[in-house]
C-alpha cells in the first residue's frame, strides 16, 4: 500500500531542475507567490515548472508548421533571407506560409467555436427538457428574459384573443418553441443563425453584403474543418471568410445562445458581493472546487451544497460547515448568479490542491489540466470528473457522470463523496491568506439599470458621459492565463493603464478573475486608479471602473453592451464606429481565438498579448492586422508589452472620437474639473 502511494507521488514529483526561476518573477500575484513556493517544497510539479523546462516550438509559433496530412509535417520558419528576397518557401504539396498559417488559424476558430457551441447545444438541450417538464431539477426562472429573447428566434409572444384582443402567451408554449427554435440552430442547413440579427442593423448588413452570415452553427464549424484538409481552400482570405461565419456563429449564435438560455434557467445576473483568491478556501471547512464551464452542474452543487442533510453530514465529519468555491470560467458562473467566491483562474488549479484543503475538485470540460489528477495523488484530493466528453486517464480520478434528467441526485452524490473525504485531510495544509473584495454580476441588463438612473433603464447616460470625455471609451478585456508569460501581470498592467486613462473596462474568464485578486472590481478602487473622468462616474453611479460580465461564453454580453451603446445614439451607427477596443493580454486558448474574431469582424480593434501564432507568414499577418479594417471596421494586432499594448487600444479609441467628432470634448474636460463644471453648467 505503502510503495503504491509512493508510486502515485513519483507522478507529479518535480524532475531535476538545473536552475528554478524564483516565483516572485513568475507570477504579480502574491497568493501565486506562495504557492509555487509551497509546491516546489513539496517537489510537486506545476505547470510553472514545466514553462521552464520545455520550451515552446520555435516554427509551431510562428504558424508555419503544417501536419494536416502525413507527408509532413512540413516546417517552414521564417528566417531572414526569406524576409529579404522572395519568399520561396513551400509544403511538400506546395501549401505557402500563407496557406499553411490561415488553415491553422481557421482549426482553432473551429476548436474555439466548437468548444463554446457545444456548451450552448448542452444548455438548449437541459433548457428544452426543462421547458417540457422532463427533468424536475431546472425550470424557467427568469420570464422577463424568456419574453425579451424569444421574439429573436421568431416566437410569438402574445396570441390574438376571440375579439380580437391581444393576450400573453402561455409561458410554458413559449419556453418549448424557444428551446425548440434555438436548438435548431446548430443542425440548420440554410438559412441564418437568427440571433445574428441581433447586431446593429448597418453590421448585420454588412455580413449579408460580405456573405458571412452564419448558416447553422455546426455546418460552419464542420465546413472549416473540410476547408483545411490538405488540398482543399488554398487561399488565406478565403479561409478567413469562412472563419468569419464560424466566428459569428459563435459570439452571435452559440455563446449568445448559452448565456441567454442560462440566463432564463438560473436567472439574468445582477451585482452582488464576493472575494477572490486561493485564501476563500477554509481549513476547517469541507472545501469543494468546481472547475470548467458549464453552470448546469455547478448551479446543482451550488444547491446541494446548501441542504441542511449537507451540513449536518459537514459537521458529523467533524468540519464547520462547506466552502465551495470555483476556478475557471465555472467560477464566474456561479459568482455571477450566487456570489460563490472565486479561487482562482487558469493557472492556478494545480495550486488549489497543493493547499492540501481541497477534498473534491469536481472538473467538467475546458481548460482542466490533466496534471491536476496527479498532484492530487499527493494529497487527499478526490478530482471528480463528470462529464461523458471529458475525462483523465493521468491520476486516480472517480467519474460520476453528470444527467440533466438526475441532476440534482448526481449533484448530491458529489457534494456527499467530498464530504465523506473531509477527514481524511492531511497534516500540510497551507492556505495563503490573501483574499479580495469584488462587486460582480454586470449583465448588460445590470449595466443598463445601473447607468440609466432611478426612474429608467438606459445606456444614454453612459454614451452621454462617453460623449462629454469622462468617460474616454470602452476596453473590452478578457481571457485567459498563458504560462509563457507573468502570471496575470499583462493583465493587471493592460487593465489599470486604461482606467488610468478613462477607459471603462468589460471583462470575462481569466481576465476578470486577475482583475478580482487584484481589486479592481470594487467602486472604492475607482479613486485609487482611474483618471478623473472615469473615477467621477464611477463614484457618481457607484460602480467599479472594471466591470465584471461573466464567463468566456458571456462575452456575448459585450456584444450586447456594444449593440445598446449603438442603439442609445451618439456614437455612430455601428459597433466600428464607436471608441472602443478589444484585448486579450495573456490568451492561450483556441476559445481565445474565436471570441477574438468575432470581436474583429463585429468592428473592433482587437490587440492580442504574448504571442499570435502568425509571424511565419507576414502577408497573411499583413491582411489579419491591416487588410480586415477595410472589410470590417475592426482587425487583429498583437503586443506584447502590456503598457504598449493598453496605448495601441487608446490610440484606436482616440482615433475612433475623432473621426465622430467628439476629440474636443475629451480636450476641454482635460482642461481641470472646474472647466469641466462650467461646460456642462452652459
Ligand atoms: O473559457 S479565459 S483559460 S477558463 S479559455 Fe479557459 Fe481562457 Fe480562462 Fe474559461 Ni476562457
Amino acid at each position: 500500500m505503502a510503495e503504491q502511494e509512493e508510486k502515485k507521488k513519483v507522478v507529479a514529483a518535480k524532475p531535476k531542475e538545473k536552475k528554478e526561476v524564483a516565483p516572485q518573477d513568475l507570477t504579480v500575484d502574491p497568493a501565486t507567490v506562495k504557492m509555487i513556493q509551497r509546491s516546489r517544497e513539496l517537489n510537486i510539479e506545476t505547470v510553472f515548472d514545466r514553462a521552464q523546462s520545455m520550451k515552446p516550438c520555435n516554427i509551431g509559433v510562428q504558424g508555419t508548421c503544417c501536419k494536416n496530412c502525413s507527408q509532413g509535417p512540413c516546417r517552414l520558419p521564417l528566417t531572414k533571407s526569406d524576409m529579404e528576397g522572395e519568399d520561396k518557401r513551400k509544403g511538400l504539396c506546395g501549401a505557402t506560409p500563407e496557406t499553411i498559417a490561415a488553415r491553422n488559424f481557421a482549426r482553432m476558430v473551429a476548436g474555439g467555436a466548437a468548444a463554446h457551441s457545444d456548451h450552448g447545444r448542452g444548455v438548449a438541450e437541459t433548457f428544452l427538457a426543462a421547458a417540457r417538464k422532463e427533468t424536475a431539477d431546472y425550470r424557467i426562472k427568469d420570464t422577463r428574459k424568456l419574453l425579451e429573447i424569444a421574439p429573436d428566434f421568431g416566437v410569438e409572444i402574445t396570441v390574438e384573443g376571440e375579439n380580437g384582443e391581444v393576450l400573453d402567451r402561455d409561458i410554458d408554449e413559449i419556453a418549448v418553441e424557444v428551446g425548440e427554435r434555438a436548438l435548431a440552430q446548430w443542425g440548420q442547413q440554410h438559412g441564418e443563425v437568427s440571433t445574428a440579427k441581433r447586431a446593429p442593423k448597418p453590421r448585420y448588413e454588412l455580413w449579408k453584403k460580405l456573405g458571412v452570415v452564419p448558416r447553422g452553427i455546426d455546418r460552419e464549424i464542420v465546413e472549416i474543418m473540410h476547408r483545411t484538409h490538405i488540398g482543399v481552400d488554398q487561399h488565406y482570405e478565403n479561409l478567413v471568410e469562412q472563419c468569419s461565419r464560424a466566428a459569428i456563429a459563435d459570439g452571435w449564435g452559440g455563446s449568445m445562445i448559452a448565456t441567454d438560455l442560462q440566463d432564463v434557467l438560473f436567472g439574468c445576473p445582477y451585482p452582488l458581493k464576493s472575494s477572490a483568491n486561493l485564501g476563500v478556501l477554509k481549513e476547517d471547512h469541507v472545501n469543494i472546487i468546481i472547475h470548467g464551464h458549464e453552470p448546469l452542474l455547478s448551479e446543482m452543487i451550488v444547491q446541494a451544497a446548501e441542504l441542511p442533510e449537507m451540513l449536518d453530514l459537514a459537521k458529523s465529519k467533524g468540519a464547520k460547515g462547506i466552502q465551495l468555491s470555483g476556478i475557471c470560467c465555472t467560477a464566474n458562473e456561479i459568482l455571477m448568479r450566487h456570489g460563490v467566491p472565486l479561487a482562482g483562474n487558469f493557472l492556478q488549479q494545480e495550486l488549489a490542491i497543493v493547499t492540501g484543503a481541497v477534498d473534491a475538485m469536481v472538473v467538467d470540460v475546458q481548460c482542466i489540466m490533466e496534471n491536476i489528477a496527479n498532484v492530487a495523488t499527493c494529497f487527499h484530493t478526490k478530482v471528480i470528473t463528470t462529464n461523458p466528453r471529458a475525462r483523465i486517464a493521468s491520476g486516480d480520478t472517480i467519474h460520476i457522470e453528470f444527467d440533466e434528467h438526475t441532476a440534482f441526485e448526481d449533484a448530491k452524490k458529489i457534494v456527499r463523496v467530498a464530504i465523506e473525504n473531509f477527514p481524511n485531510q492531511q497534516k500540510e495544509v497551507m492556505i495563503p491568506s490573501d483574499t479580495s473584495e469584488l462587486i460582480a454580476g454586470f449583465s448588460y441588463e445590470a449595466i443598463n439599470y445601473h447607468l440609466g438612473g432611478t426612474f429608467r433603464g438606459s445606456y444614454t447616460p453612459l454614451n452621454e458621459n462617453i460623449i462629454n470625455g469622462r468617460i474616454r471609451g470602452i476596453g473590452g478585456v478578457v481571457g485567459c492565463n498563458n504560462a509563457r508569460t507573468t502570471f496575470d501581470e499583462g493583465h493587471i498592467t493592460v487593465v489599470k493603464e486604461l482606467i488610468k486613462h478613462d477607459v471603462i473596462v468589460l471583462t470575462t474568464g481569466c481576465n476578470a478573475i486577475a482583475c478580482g485578486k487584484a481589486g479592481l472590481l470594487t467602486p472604492e478602487s475607482a479613486k485609487v486608479y482611474c483618471g478623473p473622468g472615469l473615477a467621477e462616474v464611477c463614484e457618481a453611479v457607484g460602480i467599479p471602473p472594471v466591470l465584471h460580465m461573466g464567463s468566456c461564453v458571456d462575452n456575448s454580453r459585450i456584444l450586447m453592451a456594444a449593440t445598446e451603446v449603438v442603439k442609445a445614439g451618439g456614437l455612430g451607427n455601428d459597433i466600428s464606429d464607436l471608441p472602443a477596443a478589444g484585448s486579450a493580454p495573456e490568451w492561450m486558448s483556441e476559445k481565445a481565438i474565436s471570441i477574438g474574431h468575432y470581436f474583429v469582424v463585429s468592428g473592433v480593434y482587437t490587440v492580442f498579448g504574448v504571442t499570435l501564432p502568425v509571424s511565419g507568414a507576414p502577408v497573411f499577418e499583413h491582411y489579419l492586422y491591416k487588410e480586415l479594417e477595410k472589410l470590417y471596421g475592426g482587425m487583429w494586432d498583437m503586443e506584447v508589452d502590456p503598457i504598449k499594448h493598453a496605448h495601441k487600444m487608446i490610440a484606436h479609441i482616440d482615433k475612433k472620437r475623432k473621426a465622430l467628432g467628439i476629440d474636443k470634448a475629451r480636450e476641454r474636460v482635460l482642461m481641470d474639473m472646474a472647466a469641466r463644471r462650467e461646460l456642462e453648467a452652459a
